[in-house]
């Protein structure tokens, strides 16, 4: 690695030693930037990876909320603001029990790279809670969501900071929030919340956004190798909101889906996953809450408590549930069995060692800063169609999002290519993302 790297590296490393799945997302982009620094020297002169690396602020608070025997309960919130040189501050917010400074800064790094991919004007965020909505009443997210939104609502705005959702964040959780924002600022109409309710200023194709997106840029990666999506058989990980629309487009698409999956297990389904059972997912996921493992029971397939999908044949892999859920002994099972693609639908689903498989044996691999940005990006659609106070059709949206992910491979591809690394998706997304950040920041002076 290069010194000036190297040492960025071994900084952030030294300020916040246990940090270490931002060290993780810092190291995959720092590294594969290497190209780049060395070509445009004005990078190193302006100081811009010490400054990248390093949030421009992060907001830290505590959430008393009423649980439904009325005790009070307490969870941490957080945002963090990390960089905001092409447009306001703009990614989503999860709530999970493994919430902390470390995965949020990881996520918010991530999403710097993403949002500058899509072309449109945000720049990169990230907050959430240690919360857990799981098993919880829909009144106690509520009561959870207002508290959360009493202090959040000071720190957001259409111009500052526009967050959406992430793990544990859907509908109805950016339904509470919303309306606590409304309630406490009198303000609406301004987009301050994206992935927003169809009656309230959400846009069509948001739910869909992410998943649609990926498998939009699975199809352009297998374009460049004269294949496509047709019969082919996908395994996706999850059954969350990225994991249901990316398992619809495969079946609209014509390619056969064989797995879902949730923290307690995976379903295999050797028919494949078709409209009707679909949509007994999105009914067992989003309206009961219940376990993929009912999806096992009433259709009588397998499925393998802890299990994940990596394990079985298919042609193209699709990992979206959350990070590190696919390493280097499942990438080794993966290009055992034949898998020609991988394709992040989650932030960082591969660690390190399966990215160097795939590299090795020559599968198309896409990180998900390049192919789940379709999320955030008709997140920035949302924003565009409410600043006009209007809306667009099903079609207009879905046609621009195909659109966006295909412009966004373009670019990631050209780019490997520019850089000498031709089909190497990782190292072009790293740095197309980056240059756009970077000469930004140069232009607009060291202060900002
Ligand atoms: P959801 O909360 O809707 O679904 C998450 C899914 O992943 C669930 O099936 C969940 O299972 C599973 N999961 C979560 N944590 C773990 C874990 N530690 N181990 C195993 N499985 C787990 O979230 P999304 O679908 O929105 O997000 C999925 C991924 O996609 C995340 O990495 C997110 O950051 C990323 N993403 C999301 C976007 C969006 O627009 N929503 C946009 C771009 C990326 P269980 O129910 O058991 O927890
Ligand atoms: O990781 C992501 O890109 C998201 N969770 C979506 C962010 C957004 O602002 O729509």
């Amino acid at each position: 690695m290069d010194k000036y790297i190297e040492s960025v590296y071994e900084s952030i490393v030294k300020k916040d030693p246990e940090q270490k799945t931002f060290h993780q997302a810092a190291y995959e982009v720092l590294e594969s930037l290497e190209p780049a620094i060395k070509k445009f020297p004005k990078f190193q002169e302006h100081a811009i990876l010490e400054r990248i690396v390093e949030p421009e602020r992060i907001i830290i608070f505590r959430v008393p909320w009423k649980d439904k025997d009325g005790k009070i309960q307490l969870n941490r919130g957080y945002r963090i603001q990390f960089n905001s040189a092409i447009g306001p501050y703009k990614g989503g917010f999860r709530f999970h029990p493994t919430v902390n400074l470390d995965i949020l800064k990881f996520l918010g790094f991530e999403q710097i790279f993403k949002n500058s991919l899509t072309g449109l004007p945000m720049g990169g965020g990230k907050g959430g809670s240690d919360f857990d909505p799981k098993g919880k009443t829909d009144a106690e997210v509520e009561s959870f969501c207002y508290s959360f939104m009493m202090e959040m609502f000071k720190h957001i705005g259409q111009f500052t900071d526009v967050p959406a959702g992430d793990i544990g964040v859907g509908a109805r959780e950016i339904g509470y929030m919303y309306g606590a924002y409304r309630k406490i600022t009198n303000l609406h109409g301004t987009c301050v919340l994206t992935g927003k309710g169809l009656d309230y200023g959400g846009s069509l194709i948001r739910p869909e956004a992410t998943g649609y997106g990926c498998v939009y840029f699975v199809d352009e990666m297998l374009k460049t190798k004269k294949k496509e999506l047709k019969a082919k058989t996908v395994t996706v990980s999850g059954s969350g909101n990225v994991a249901q629309y990316a398992v619809e487009k495969c079946i609209q698409m014509g390619a056969k889906v064989v797995t879902m999956s949730d923290s307690d297990g995976c379903i295999y389904d050797p028919d494949g996953i078709d409209e009707k059972k679909l949509s007994y997912v999105l009914e067992l996921k989003n309206v009961k809450r219940g376990r993929i493992k009912e999806y096992a029971e009433k259709y009588n397939v397998e499925y393998v408590p802890k299990g994940k999908p990596w394990i079985y044949k298919c042609d193209i892999a699709l990992p979206c549930a959350t990070q590190n859920e696919l390493d280097g002994n499942d990438a080794k099972a993966l290009v055992d069995n034949g898998v020609i693609a991988v394709a992040e639908g989650a932030n960082m689903p591969c660690t390190p060692e399966a990215i160097k498989v795939f590299q090795e044996f020559g599968v198309l691999y896409s990180p998900g800063k390049a192919s789940n940005a379709g999320g955030v990006a008709t997140s920035g659609l949302e924003m565009a169609q409410n600043s006009q106070r209007y809306f667009w059709t099903r079609e207009e949206v879905d046609a621009k999002l195909h659109q966006i992910m295909i412009n966004i491979h373009k670019t990631v591809y050209e780019t490997a290519k520019l850089f000498d690394q031709p089909g190497n998706y990782q190292l072009g997304a790293n740095i197309a993302g980056f240059l756009k950040v970077a000469n930004a920041m140069i232009a607009q002076g060291y202060y900002a």
